[in-house]
């Protein structure tokens, strides 16, 4: 069975929501991210990011990571991407002008969103948003995205799904970049197709038990 390390707060929500999709067990390590730990090297510090036997697994010391059978892979769309092609039928390419598309995409969604997408939520996790330098920081990342999303918005609009006219993995990898702009409201105001599709994404029973999962998760060990 694949070994999925990684915790349900993390980016190892792209594979989970996918092997739910897919009904693919697989093992699952937890394993912390350091910064949710006060001394992430204690002897009794539970498996993290720094301890040394994860670290052995995948130098990179982030999560999530799959092992399938010896293949290891530490980068979340690499995994998404492999799983799909492995195991996912449908929700992976039918062929190679699909599975470019698939590509193309989620390094789309790495390089052009995800930073600033991924700051507007750390931003609101801080509670900086009411602030004078809060509000600055989120027109400036609303301003970066603008491109990007309308290039998305575009897409969205005239084909429905992000490859193939059908819902798969290149949507789940977007869905949840996108998620992180969501923390700031008025992130998506101006996209209505990106709004309508990240709903209809997020309303599939695999996201909902996805998220239930998380939430139930606790922050800290
Ligand atoms: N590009 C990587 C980023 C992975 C990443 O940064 N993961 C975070 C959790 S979402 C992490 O493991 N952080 C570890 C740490 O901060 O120690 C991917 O998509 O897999």
């Amino acid at each position: 069975m694949p070994r999925l390390y990684g915790t349900w707060r993390s980016r190892a929500t792209r594979p989970l929501w996918l092997a739910g999709e897919i009904g693919l067990d697989l093992d699952i390590v937890p394993v912390w991210q350091a910064y949710r730990i006060d001394d992430p090297l204690a002897p009794e510090a539970p498996l993290n990011t720094r301890s040394p036997a994860f670290l052995a697994i995948s130098p990179a010391g982030t999560v999530p990571v799959l092992d399938d059978d010896g293949l290891i892979l530490g980068e979340s769309l690499a995994i998404t991407l492999h799983m799909a092609r492995r195991w996912g039928g449908d929700l992976g390419p039918r062929d190679e002008g699909e599975n470019a598309l698939m590509e193309h995409w989620a390094l789309y969604g790495a390089t052009a969103i995800e930073d600033a997408a991924l700051a507007l939520q750390t931003l609101h996790g801080e509670g900086r948003q009411e602030t004078d330098a809060g509000r600055a920081g989120i027109a400036a990342l609303l301003a970066r995205l603008a491109r990007p999303l309308a290039v998305l918005e575009g897409h969205l609009a005239r084909d429905g799904q992000m490859v193939g006219g059908r819902f798969s993995v290149a949507d789940i990898n977007m869905a949840e970049i996108i998620r992180y702009a969501t923390a700031e409201p008025a992130a998506l105001a101006p996209w209505p197709a990106i709004a309508g599709w990240l709903a209809r994404c997020q309303s599939r029973p695999a996201f909902k038990a996805m998220w239930a999962r998380r939430l139930a998760e606790p922050a800290r060990p």
